[in-house]
């Protein structure tokens, strides 16, 4: 089975009365140029008119003398027509009720269809005839119908009712980012204009010790975001912050585009600032390499971290979490002998980051660090509080990342190194 596929409206042909009354409305009133005129070539008692309705196509009509005019409203039965539309510019429509009622013709009044204006009223044979306006003038190389394709997709995510000038816009804007290319990295919306008490884009909530807000810290900086940091230290029971953030876990971002206008997770926080200011550099897009990246966050969260929190806390003097023996009735050998456990279980997910997702290349990333790389090596600075053994590749990895990251690592880094130099030294 094939398709048959078309490439536009040819022509209409209406079946008409006498050919004075066709001209004096297709010409006489919608102003189409009278083009040509010749005999119905399958019924010689009919002549049949070509009128061009202003884009080089054909409006045609079959007349005849003998039939007479019959004003009444064309049938709408299944398989009938029931209007037909016709572009007209905003200028025009805006002269369409004016210039009906001074020849007394009864029409619908302006409607409102969103994405253009609208009016009917009937031809003098009944049929329904439609001028309508466009709203918005597609980007250089796109028809009306890609927007509107684009205006629907926006249209149907937000979930709102039908197409309106906002999701026509927002499809345009979408169009032209798409179709044309720009020098900037970062193509997000900015507001240039200087002003008093400026809120930041995005407001970080943090606590300066932690790795997992360090992680957001240095990936705000390294991508130079409009970013306020609040230090919540003491304010995570207050109610406006639980109303933010139930898990009451920092680093929490809030931003306007956010449907709930707050996020946690220093992953999650990354992975949504990158997709919305485009930072491919840091999230690559490629499917497969986005993967890894994913996968080596997830399993770092997952899997490593956990064994580092156990290995590091008790010296770094940080809670631990309900049901672990840190937090059980053992005493402290035993607790001890937990924290010296999960430090020995840390060397086989951190060969897994060498072997599986770095496997010769220089960062998880590639050439450059990704978010993967930006959580892996600031994960990796509590280790310092236990003197870890490094294995030298890690040593010249957190080296590496913080040399391309430069001071976007090293001053939010320079709170938790400080932070861990206090916990090791001596009482
Ligand atoms: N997996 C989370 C962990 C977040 C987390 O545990 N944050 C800690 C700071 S390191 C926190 O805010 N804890 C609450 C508290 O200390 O009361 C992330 O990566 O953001």
């Amino acid at each position: 089975m094939r398709k048959i596929q078309t490439q536009g409206v040819h022509h209409i042909t209406l079946v008409g009365a006498d050919r004075q009354t066709s001209i004096g409305f297709w010409e006489g009133v919608l102003g189409m140029p009278f083009v040509f005129e010749q005999p119905n070539l399958d019924n010689v008692a009919d002549s049949h008119l070509y009128f061009d309705p202003g884009d080089g196509r054909l409006i045609t009509i079959f007349t005849n003398e003998e039939r007479a005019v019959d004003s009444t409203r064309t049938a709408t039965d299944p398989g009938c027509v029931h209007h037909i539309a016709f572009a007209v510019s905003q200028a025009t429509f805006n002269q369409t009720v004016e210039r009906l009622d001074e020849r007394g013709i009864r029409h619908s009044g302006v409607k409102d269809r969103g994405f253009m204006d609208s009016i009917y009223f009937e031809d003098p044979l009944g049929l329904l005839i439609e001028l309508a306006s466009y709203r918005f003038e597609p980007p250089e190389g796109f028809t009306h119908g890609e927007v509107l394709l684009e205006a629907h997709k926006i249209r149907v995510h937000r979930e709102d009712y039908n197409i309106a000038q906002e999701h026509l816009a927002d499809a345009i804007e979408t169009l032209v980012t798409r179709s044309r290319e720009s020098l900037s990295d970062d193509r997000s919306p900015k507001d240039p204009y200087p002003r008093e008490d400026q809120m930041a884009e995005n407001t970080l909530s943090i606590l300066t010790p932690s790795v997992n807000n360090l992680t957001a810290r240095i990936f705000v900086r390294a991508a130079g975001l409009d970013f306020e940091e609040l230090d919540v230290w003491g304010k995570k029971d207050e109610p406006a912050f639980v109303d933010k953030d139930p898990a009451q876990l920092t680093p929490m971002l809030e931003e306007a585009g956010l449907p709930k206008g707050s996020l946690w997770e220093s992953c999650a926080i990354m992975q949504y600032l990158c997709n919305n200011h485009g930072l491919d550099r840091f999230y690559p897009t490629d499917p497969g390499e986005r993967a890894m990246t994913d996968s080596a966050m997830f399993y770092l969260v997952g899997t490593l971290y956990p064994y580092v929190a156990r290995a590091t806390y008790p010296t770094l003097g940080f809670p631990q979490y309900a049901g672990e023996v840190a937090t059980s009735e053992a005493d402290d050998e035993m607790k001890a002998k937990a924290a010296k456990d999960a430090e020995a279980e840390i060397a086989k997910p951190l060969e897994a980051f060498h072997t599986f997702f770095m496997d010769g290349r220089k960062f998880i990333g590639g050439d450059s660090p990704s978010i993967a790389d930006i959580r892996l090596a600031a994960t990796l600075e509590f280790l310092r509080s236990i003197d870890y053994n490094f294995p030298g590749w890690a040593e010249d990895y957190m080296a590496a990342v913080e040399d391309a990251l430069g001071d976007a690592y090293s001053e939010p880094a320079t709170d938790v190194r400080g932070f861990v130099e206090d916990a090791k030294a001596p009482a």
